[in-house]
């Protein structure tokens, strides 16, 4: 009724009134409802479309014989290096030089269709080629950053032990010096890509504290073991790390860091992208709840036109809106090199609930379907356990929004 009363509108209508009425006659968009996209550049409109297209095209006919199957498809990983999706916001060695929210972007349009996929590209780029970038030497950048833009070469991060993943301090796995050289003993458990690396990067306890050693694959002494058995990130590789006596060479510790602060630093990179892409995965759940609620008739009208329903899609808008806007706020922070740790881990925090409780949620929706592999939310919500869980848990983001709020470290 208003898009008619808007066509009669004359042309000679005062400014603001015309806005109003192209204002009111405009529907929203379910999945952005606050047309954030709106406020994107050009560039940034760009980058997420173009990985739109790509996760439509290569990611969604696949994903879900890849999830039951238990499998990795490597063979997106070309396709993701030729988009300038690996270390997409370092500058230099053949990486793109994006900025945060482009970042942002491409974590959520990944998700959308996979956490497994946003898995190997957060690894790749903020948890191996970051800390190479940020404290490598200048052979060390020169050697591996360009062939893991390219996707030549896959890396890993081993951090988690299997003592205990939320307390890095206390790592077992130890170096110490032998001449030149290093000698590497311990174990690393639950790493992203390990069975698949041709680079872990490996972080160990040395007399001087926590430093970071760039162990290539086929050295003496390093193997993995594939983690099997999981119900979550099937589409994606868990492996465990085993270093018995490896020599490493010198030349192959990363000379910029030493302390936790290391590990932690490349963390706050990755939980920067968690925190867009679990909007990429509720944006799904949503879209799909939203289609087949629609479409099903249960007493005698739409499930869309019952009170109930409507009040728990709504909900699932606040809940992917807020983290929506949360995630934009901290790319802008980002960007401007205001960025605080204790804002990522609530970002990652809540944004994880928010996605997990859309996931859920959408499964519940869907009735009996929703437990099967035809629809997407119980492949998202079983993946998101996973994402609610590494890079540090809910609890450890809680504390340490805690910690800043009170100065009291209560870990
Ligand atoms: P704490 O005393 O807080 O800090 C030690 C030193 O680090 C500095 N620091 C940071 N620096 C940069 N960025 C950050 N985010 C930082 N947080 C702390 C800090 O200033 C200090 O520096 P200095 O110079 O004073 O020494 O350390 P803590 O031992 O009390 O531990 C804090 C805690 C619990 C928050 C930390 O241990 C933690 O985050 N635990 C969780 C571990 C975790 O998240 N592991 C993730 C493993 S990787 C992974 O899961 C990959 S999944 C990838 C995928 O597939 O997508
Ligand atoms: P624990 O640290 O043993 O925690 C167990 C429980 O205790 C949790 O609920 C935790 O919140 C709680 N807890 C811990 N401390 C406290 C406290 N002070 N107060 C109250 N409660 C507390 N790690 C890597 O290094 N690299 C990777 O690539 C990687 N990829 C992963 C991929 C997958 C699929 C998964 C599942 C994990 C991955 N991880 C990786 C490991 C991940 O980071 C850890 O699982 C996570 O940090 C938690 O460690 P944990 O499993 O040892 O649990």
């Amino acid at each position: 009724m208003i898009a008619r009363f808007a066509a009669a509108c004359a042309p000679g209508w005062p400014a603001i009134f015309r806005e109003w009425i192209r204002v009111s006659t405009q529907t929203l968009d379910p999945l952005d409802l606050y047309d954030l996209r709106a406020s994107l550049t050009d560039e940034e409109r760009l980058v997420q479309d173009s990985v739109r297209r790509l996760v439509d095209a290569r990611v969604l006919p696949i994903i879900r014989e890849c999830f039951e199957a238990n499998r990795f498809p490597r063979e997106l990983v070309p396709e993701l290096a030729a988009l300038g999706l690996l270390g997409s916001s370092l500058s230099g060695y053949g990486c793109a030089g994006l900025n945060a929210i482009c970042y942002g972007l491409i974590c959520q349009e990944l998700e959308r269709g996979d956490s497994g996929i946003r898995s190997f590209v957060s690894v790749q780029s903020s948890l191996c080629m970051y800390p190479i970038h940020a404290y490598g030497s200048p052979e060390q950048k020169q050697r591996y950053l360009p062939a893991m833009a390219r996707g030549e070469l896959i890396g890993c991060f081993g951090l988690t032990e299997p003592q205990g993943g939320s307390d890095p301090a206390n790592m077992k796995t130890h170096a110490r010096q032998r001449g030149h050289d290093w000698v590497l003993n311990g174990s690393k458990m639950w790493i992203t890509n390990g069975s698949i690396a041709d680079l872990a990067v490996v972080w160990a306890q040395t007399d001087d504290g926590i430093r970071g050693f760039l162990l290539e694959k086929n050295l003496p002494g390093f193997t993995t073991q594939l983690i099997e058995r999981k119900f979550s990130l099937r589409a994606s590789i868990t492996s465990a790390l085993f270093f018995d006596d490896v020599l490493v060479p010198q030349q192959n510790v990363l000379p910029g860091v030493t302390g936790l602060k290391g590990p932690l630093s490349c963390l706050t990179q990755a939980r920067y992208g968690i925190a867009w892409g679990v909007v990429g995965a509720a944006q799904a759940c949503l879209a799909q709840v939203l289609e087949y609620a629609g479409g099903r008739t249960l007493f005698g009208r739409p499930l869309t036109e019952n009170q109930a329903v409507q009040i728990r899609l709504a909900e699932m808008a606040r809940r992917i809106t807020g983290a929506q806007l949360l995630a934009l706020e901290l790319g802008r922070l980002k960007d401007r090199g205001a960025l605080q740790p204790a804002q990522v881990s609530l970002a990652k925090w809540n944004n994880c609930r928010a996605a997990l409780e859309v996931a859920r949620d959408s499964r519940d929706l869907l009735g009996g379907a929703g437990i099967s592999a035809d629809y997407v939310p119980i492949r998202h919500m079983l993946n998101l356990e996973s994402v609610i869980t590494y890079e540090g848990t809910e609890t450890i983001h809680q504390l340490s929004v805690g910690r800043e709020l009170t100065g009291h470290n209560a870990f």
